[in-house]
């Protein structure tokens, strides 16, 4: 099959014919209809964070299960599904807590992937830059099949780690103020998540006027161009001394340290951005006696068989808005200009169809 494969950190991915394993006990085989390029796997190929090379990358996709391993029983072939990146054993503590985000159990322990007897690894048991995926079988959600995979891919990431992050994670109360810094392809949806939750006020902060325009689209209230000028204090201007909640969605630790000085009395901080691996976060301490929290975000809390087909059935609803995330479509040949699109902040997410 075709795939896109990092072999080292800093240069594009090879567009390659790779072979791929068939599924082993507990699990399937996915062919991949669509996959999004996350901001994410950029860390990953910029070597922000480590990862063992070489990789298929790729961690937000759709696609359709065309065959199962011995003993699968939650999906069969033809079923439509969306792929979680953190696959759930079910028995662990996190799982029994009904927190199956933070298991770590539940990946498989074989590879799949090889070229010329050499292995490559699979990116957090997903892979979906390539034309079939392995995955445990919980790993795939299965959704309502008149659900366009083109589309709800973007469920896989984007769209649940950014609602998840406002519903389950912060758990926004209606009628309340919140900040969103970085209005890309997450956090347009940690946006669109603070809308369906009944936030008052939704403050969207970049350093792109198409990204705050962006924001108001998916229902801002009100943009800063942190570029113009410290977002810091046009935030809490607008917001008569700070927010409740305030998501960073970049990934820098500058923009975590923006968010902590930007709330105001007993706000919460999300971190739902992926600060460098490594890097420390310096925060003014003596904001801990205004009752100020920070909590790290991981996947917007899923409960992926739970919290997808809910998403999927609010997109489908037309409250919330999955087709305009979508700025353009490549070909897998042509992943690496998607890569770039995303560095250059021109489009929202992108799109790789197969
Ligand atoms: P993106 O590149 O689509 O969006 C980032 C946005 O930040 C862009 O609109 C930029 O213009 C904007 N930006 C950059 N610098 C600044 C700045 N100093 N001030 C204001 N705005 C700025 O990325 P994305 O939305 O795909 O991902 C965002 C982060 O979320 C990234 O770190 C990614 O790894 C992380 C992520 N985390 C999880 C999780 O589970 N926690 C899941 C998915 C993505
Ligand atoms: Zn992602």
């Amino acid at each position: 099959m075709k795939a896109a494969v990092l072999y080292e950190v800093n240069k594009p991915l090879v567009v390659e014919e790779i072979d791929i394993d068939e599924p082993q006990q507990g699990e399937v085989l996915v062919k991949t209809v669509a996959a999004g390029v996350c901001h994410s796997d950029l860390h990953f190929m910029e070597g922000l964070w480590p990862y063992p090379l070489p990789v298929v990358m790729g961690h937000e996709a759709a696609g359709i299960v065309e065959r199962v391993g011995e003993g699968v029983t939650a999906v069969q072939p033809g079923d439509h599904v969306i792929l979680s990146f953190i696959p759930w054993c079910g028995a662990c503590r996190y799982c029994a807590e009904g927190r199956p985000f933070l298991c770590t159990q539940g990946g498989s322990r074989t590879l799949h992937l090889h070229k010329n007897g050499q292995t490559i690894f699979a990116f957090l048991s997903v892979s979906s830059f390539a034309e079939y995926m392995v995955a445990p079988e919980n790993g795939v959600v299965k959704i309502r099949e008149d659900a366009p995979l083109d589309k709800v891919a973007l469920v896989g990431c984007g769209v649940m780690t950014g609602v998840g992050a406002v519903v389950n994670t912060a758990k926004v109360q209606a009628g309340s103020s919140v900040a969103v810094i970085g209005a890309g392809g997450v956090g347009l949806n940690v946006i669109q998540g603070a809308v369906l939750a009944g936030a008052a006020q939704i403050v969207a902060v970049d350093i792109r006027d198409n990204k705050l325009e962006m924001a108001k689209q998916f229902g801002a209230t009100h943009t800063v161009n942190a570029a113009a000028g410290d977002p810091v204090a046009a935030v809490q201007e607008l917001t008569g001394g700070g927010p409740d909640y305030a998501f960073e969605v970049i990934g820098s630790t500058e923009t975590v340290a923006q968010a902590w000085n930007m709330v105001g009395s007993g706000g919460k901080v999300i971190v739902v951005g992926m600060v460098p691996f490594g890097q420390k976060v310096s925060l003014d301490g003596h904001a801990l006696m205004r009752e100020k929290a920070l909590l790290g975000c991981l996947y917007g809390s899923t409960r992926p068989l739970v919290d997808m087909p809910r998403i999927v059935d609010l997109y489908m609803a037309g409250r919330l808005k999955i087709d305009e995330l979508v700025s353009r479509t490549y070909p897998l040949e042509r992943i690496n200009e998607a890569f770039t699109a995303m560095k250059n902040g021109e489009v929202a997410r992108s799109i790789i169809k197969f």
